[in-house]
């Protein structure tokens, strides 16, 4: 899959992509990361990428000009015929793993990342397919929101993690929290690891695992079992994990 990101901080978006499962993924070929700078595209002499508001006020506003021709940079780089793309902010639509999901299946996505106090609204409306948001805050610029999209859509793509680690198995996959884990050592600070994970009864522990993210999510994010139909077997680990925190808290 191809990503290709507009941005006056290129270097922001490159420098950290390289890390982790997204560098692996490009040196591996599995995934393309290009940047494109709006300020290579300005032909004024201190290479405006901003301009100040109509209507006034703090502030300034990315205009379109140089914007518009970056973005045609990326397009005419690949030559497809469709490509979607989508803009970083707050108003946009809240990214869940189903959108990340959906979008993976994508050959490419152009991602624009602003900055100041937003894009000149007629980028947006007539550029833009999409808009997507991290959530209900505001960041200083939508670089560091291309770079969640980029990692989060890399590590679903075939090949990209091991076995080992799949997204299958990742928090969120199945719509539940992920379950706790452990390592060495046995003990610390009277704190046991779960009998059960030391047994090596593999049913066992998968058993207890869905329990355990049945419970969290119960217990921490309630909302998400709202949308979510449970099997007769998940229903009664969810009670079974019910009635054993009764009992851990009598205890
Ligand atoms: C800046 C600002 C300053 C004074 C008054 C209001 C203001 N709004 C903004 C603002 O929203 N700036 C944005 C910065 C413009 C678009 C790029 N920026 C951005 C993207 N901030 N936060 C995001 C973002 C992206 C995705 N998910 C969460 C946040």
């Amino acid at each position: 899959m191809r990503f290709d990101v507009l941005t006056i901080f290129p270097e922001m978006v490159l420098n950290s992509a390289i890390n982790g499962v997204t560098g692996r993924a490009i040196k591996n070929g599995l995934v393309q990361l290009s940047v494109w700078n709006p300020r290579e595209y300005t032909s004024d002499k201190h290479k405006s990428v901003d301009d100040r508001p109509y209507g006034g006020g703090p502030g300034m506003v990315m205009k379109y000009q140089p914007l518009k021709d970056a973005l045609e940079g990326a397009k005419r780089s690949t030559g497809a015929e469709s490509v979607k793309v989508v803009y970083l902010s707050p108003q946009g639509k809240p990214i869940t793993q189903q959108l990340l999901n959906e979008n993976a299946e994508l050959d490419q996505l152009i991602l624009v990342a602003g900055r100041y106090e937003g894009l000149d609204e007629r980028f947006i409306s007539s550029e833009c397919q999409e808009e997507w948001s991290l959530g209900d805050f505001v960041i200083s610029g939508g670089e560091l929101a291309a770079l969640v999209v980029v990692d989060a859509i890399s590590r679903l793509l075939p090949g990209v993690l091991g076995d080992e680690d799949s997204a299958q198995q990742d928090s969120h996959m199945h719509g539940l929290l992920d379950c706790p884990h452990y390592t060495r050592p046995e003990v610390i600070a009277d704190k046991q690891v779960p009998d059960v994970l030391l047994g090596g009864n593999h049913k066992e522990i998968e058993q207890w695992r869905l329990k355990q993210s049945l419970g969290s999510t119960w217990l921490k994010r309630p909302d998400l079992l709202l949308g979510k139909e449970l099997t007769a077997i998940e229903q009664s680990l969810l009670e079974e994990f019910k009635i054993e925190l009764k009992y851990k808290k009598v205890q």
